[in-house]
């Protein structure tokens, strides 16, 4: 199972080319590649790094609910987009704290930054968490994917739960080929804090299983995919079992599959390592609806993995 994500990583590292991007740490880069996991050998979450199940959880069960204000994801102790929530308070003309232009950069280079910079941050979750006008304004991240994946809305005012009608396509008209939701909207993605990575996902059923396949548009190999291998994973299960099918495949497509200049250290040293047999998911047998799961109905069992490896994200 693991084998398909460190052949990625191999081959980006021989084959990736050096380029810029956006948040100016150089990636090794490489256009188009395909991964494909079958789901019915195990559950593709890394063993040759160890991976917080739990924050992939909480993320996925955040979008589940439509819900876009990271205050869940810190009442869970979820620490993955504060920083996209962060650059919106810190830019904003309610901010009078110490200078925080170009955090991300500084804080990598700056010990002294990033002690100001920390302690910035944990006073801005204090206040996302302790006060709610404060957190409705700077906590929500905007219209990302929970909002597109249930509350996209139409030129006619109305909205439409993309999840919620695929999942009733999926038990209905299992045959059709238009089981997509789409987190890529053109007319909103200015008002995104960080236009949708993975954008777009299409369902398929056969033999009793229910397949998925997921388009990424951009993939920050060493930090981003191991997540959203898992995410994706987790989502087929769940959907699965609400429709009486087995879990099949999980097809992963990226279009700029890079390594960020400052993982790479990192990922070399995953690929010395041997991965572990796979674990398992469990998912609470008495919950049916993917709507109605809470953080304690769905668990990982047997997961024997490598220790943590560190990396910096790039904001
Ligand atoms: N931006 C970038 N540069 N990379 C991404 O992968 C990414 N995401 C989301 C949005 N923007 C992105 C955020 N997802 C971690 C993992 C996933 C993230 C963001 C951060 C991360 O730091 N993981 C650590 C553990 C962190 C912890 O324990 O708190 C790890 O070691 O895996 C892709 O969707």
């Amino acid at each position: 199972l693991e084998e398909e994500y460190l052949n990625l990583a191999k081959f980006v590292l021989e084959h990736g080319q050096r380029k810029d991007d956006r948040t100016n740490t150089g990636t090794l880069s490489y256009f188009g590649y395909q991964m494909r996991f079958d789901l019915t050998t195990g559950f593709p979450l890394l063993t040759t790094k160890s991976v917080p199940f739990r924050l992939i959880k909480s993320e996925l069960l955040w979008f589940l609910h439509g819900d876009t204000n990271i205050k869940y994801l810190l009442q869970h102790n979820n620490h993955i987009w504060d920083e996209w929530a962060f650059k919106k308070w810190v830019t904003s003309n309610e901010y009078h704290g110490p200078n925080m232009d170009d955090f991300g950069h500084r804080a990598a280079k700056d010990v002294e930054f990033n002690r100001i910079y920390q302690t910035e941050k944990a006073r801005f979750c204090d206040r996302i968490l302790n006060d709610p006008e404060f957190a409705t304004k700077y906590g929500d991240l905007g219209l990302v994917y929970g909002s597109q994946w249930r509350n996209w809305k139409t030129s006619t005012g109305k909205t439409i739960d993309q999840l919620k009608n695929v999942i009733e396509t999926i038990k209905h008209h299992p045959d059709s080929r238009r089981m997509i939701v789409s987190a890529w909207n053109p007319e909103d993605v200015d008002q995104m804090a960080l236009p949708p990575c993975h954008t777009l996902f299409q369902f398929y059923v056969n033999d009793g299983k229910l397949s998925c396949q997921l388009y990424q548009r951009s993939a920050d190999i060493f930090l981003g995919v191991p997540f959203n291998i898992a995410s994706y994973a987790l989502l087929t299960n769940l959907i699965a079992k609400e429709c009486n099918l087995q879990a099949g495949d999980f097809v992963h497509t990226l279009g700029d599959a890079h390594l960020y200049l400052n993982h790479l250290d990192q990922i070399k040293e995953q690929l010395t390592r041997k991965p572990h047999p796979a674990p398992q998911l469990w998912l609470n047998p008495e919950k049916s609806s993917i709507f109605s799961y809470d953080i304690d109905d769905i668990k990982i069992e047997n997961y024997h993995h490598d220790k943590p490896i560190h990396g910096t994200v790039a904001v």
